[in-house]
């Protein structure tokens, strides 16, 4: 593959040298021409840019040095072709490891990298005449220049060059490539302190059991997947935050629904505690019937879908006391602050004369224990009322004075 690239910092692009790249550079599975933009100027000042007409802050790139160098580009190539041309810019369609391989099959690239406030637009539309033209961006951010987006996308890209990296299997293997987040790796010493502290390497990975192992990577890239990139994850419905949902009290139509989500919720607390025999799972349509003039339920839907519910009452053994129980949202959406915003919404329900909120856990559950901590919860000082397996949580409502 052959990559040319214009800039008026050609020593920003000196790291194309270094590692890998410079070695599929020595190897010739690769060549990387820089070219300085000014060697093309012809004013004694070498002026690359000029003041905006209409006005406005900073400085634009003129259009015949660009027209000038992308010739002096395309003129040294074999003739008949032509490189697909390449500018960085905060204003692109978004660059991706699907992109990135689409443009490691092409033979030749050549990069525009525009400074200051950008290139005359008539440089776009000129260079679109001669080339195929993709503007691309790394992300919503602005840089100074498109030096840096240029190293990223290379990199990227080179290294997908057959030859570059290794062996087949690390690219294949490797984040983004099928769609997952990577898996956590690990290296001696199996059991490391610091700080008082000691972990350990997961003793799966040190069993042998080459089956065992690839399952937890697998159930591992799942769950990082859904908990820091959930955009990854099959479409999800569009829910942004609860503020544009609305809360309901829920009705019988209701049930059907909240039986499905209530069991999709508590899978990882079934999981961690081994069993499936408690009622969340256990309730089916004539239990939650039941318990719907015990409590009051609330539930939320997005496009139609019961996304998330919970239900609050005064305790029946002491009125002073607030309860919030089957507080869940839809795993495909949890990690958006919904469910904060739920709990806040439940305590604010609250009556005057309440003196505590209560809510109950899987004593096993730390994800949820830390969701009710991070909300000002703290572990009630007796056993559960519920079930030995969980946990109370407490505490103070509000007060009226400090509600915004
Ligand atoms: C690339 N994501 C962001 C920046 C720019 C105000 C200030 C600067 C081609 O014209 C450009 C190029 C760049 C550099 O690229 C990026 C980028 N991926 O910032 C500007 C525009 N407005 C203009």
């Amino acid at each position: 593959m052959r990559i040319d690239v214009v800039t008026i910092f050609p020593e920003y692009l000196a790291p194309l040298e270094l590692s890998l790249l410079g070695k599929a550079q020595r190897d010739g599975i690769l060549q990387i021409r820089v070219h300085d933009l000014r060697e093309v100027t012809t004013d004694r000042h070498r002026t690359v840019d000029d003041t905006p007409y209409g006005g406005g802050a900073g400085m634009v790139m003129k259009p015949e040095p660009w027209a000038a160098a992308l010739a002096r580009v395309c003129a040294d190539g074999p003739t008949g072709q032509r490189p697909v041309l390449i500018i960085p810019g905060p204003g692109g369609e978004r660059f991706t490891q699907q992109l990135a391989r689409e443009l490691a099959q092409e033979p030749w690239l050549a990069f525009a990298c525009g400074r200051y406030e950008g290139i005359d637009e008539r440089v776009y539309a000129h260079a679109a005449d001669h080339l195929r033209v993709r503007t691309i961006s790394l992300g919503d951010y602005v840089l100074n220049g498109g030096e840096v987006a240029v190293l990223a996308m290379v990199e990227a890209m080179g290294r997908l060059l057959p030859g570059v990296v290794g062996n087949a299997e690390s690219l294949v293997e490797e984040s983004h490539e099928d769609g997952l987040l990577e898996y956590p790796v690990y290296t001696k010493p199996a059991s490391w302190t610091r700080d008082g502290v000691t972990r350990e390497v997961p003793p799966v990975l040190l069993s042998g059991d080459h089956g065992a192992i690839a399952r937890w990577r697998h159930a591992q890239r799942l769950e990082r997947t859904a908990a820091r990139r959930p955009d990854l994850l099959a479409p999800a419905a569009a829910v942004g935050a609860l503020a544009d949902l609305d809360a309901a009290l829920a009705t019988p139509a209701d049930l059907p629904e909240l039986v499905v989500l209530t069991r999709a919720c508590w899978v990882p607390e079934a999981a961690a505690s081994g069993t499936f025999d408690f009622p969340p799972f256990t309730d089916g349509v004539p239990e939650l019937t039941a318990s719907l003039s015990e409590w009051t339920t609330y539930v939320w839907r997005a496009a139609g879908r019961l996304v998330a519910s919970i239900r609050v009452r005064r305790d029946p053994e002491d009125d002073r006391v607030w309860q919030l129980g089957r507080f869940m949202v839809a795993p495909d959406l949890q990690g958006r602050g919904i469910g904060q915003e739920i709990l806040t919404f439940a305590e604010s329900l609250a009556p005057r004369d309440v003196s505590t909120i209560w809510i109950n856990t899987g004593r096993v559950s730390e994800r949820n224990i830390r969701i009710y901590r991070k909300a000002g919860f703290r572990l009630a000082p007796w056993d559960s009322q519920v079930h030995p397996a969980t946990v109370d949580l407490i505490k103070s409502p509000r007060s009226r004075a400090d509600k915004g």
